[in-house]
């Protein structure tokens, strides 16, 4: 089958149903072939071998799986050992192995990357570092007394988020004289980790 418009690379995968209609259960090659560099006939061919048998069978193949023909390439092939989605002549269905058969085959269709939500990135919090350098160190502790003495200003509202989180050190959704303990206590090495 030639294709009209040959340039899948916009997709990932290609599926179809299949099913044998011979009771033969024949290995059969669907194959890719790119475009001609030379203008005559087809290009570089791309197989997948599928075992058909009586009952109808959804294939589905990502283009990654295709592998370069091995017994025969056409002399139009680029031989660039890739399989050129933006270039594509034609698709086959083919026995392998001299073999031969009966076979229908419905519904081929293209399948595209599939748009999944991107997961809202959440910003990573490092529990003591309240400061945002990267380090837990006594200057987070002092920043924490400030805020206890209510000293303590922040530039922007995500910023004293930030700061909340980072700060509660017990996790209990406050940021007080125990956090600070807390954080005191590990400074001082008597606590191992935190948040606790
Ligand atoms: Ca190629
Ligand atoms: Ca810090
Ligand atoms: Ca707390």
């Amino acid at each position: 089958m030639t294709l009209a418009d040959g340039d899948w690379s916009q997709w990932l995968k290609i599926s179809f149903d299949i099913k044998s209609v011979d009771n033969s259960t024949n290995e059969i090659r669907f194959m890719i072939a790119e475009k001609s560099i030379t203008g005559i006939g087809d290009g570089e061919h791309w197989v997948y071998s599928i075992t058909p048998d009586s009952s109808w069978k959804t294939i589905e193949i990502p283009f990654s799986s295709f592998r370069r023909r091995l017994d025969y390439q056409p002399p139009g092939q680029d031989m660039s050992g890739t399989l050129d989605l933006d270039n594509l002549d034609s698709i086959h269905f083919m026995y392998a192995n001299s073999k031969s058969g009966k076979f229908v085959v419905d519904n081929i269709k293209l399948i595209g990357i599939t748009s999944e939500p991107s997961p809202s990135p959440t910003p990573s919090i490092k529990y003591g570092d309240l400061n945002n350098d990267s380090a837990v160190n006594s200057t987070d502790l002092s920043m924490l007394k400030r805020y206890l003495l209510r000293s303590l200003r922040f530039d922007s509202p995500e910023q004293e988020e930030r700061f909340m989180k980072a700060a509660d050190l017990n996790r209990d959704g406050k940021v007080d004289s125990t956090d600070y303990t807390i954080f005191r206590r590990y400074l001082l090495r008597a606590i191992k980790e935190i948040p606790i």
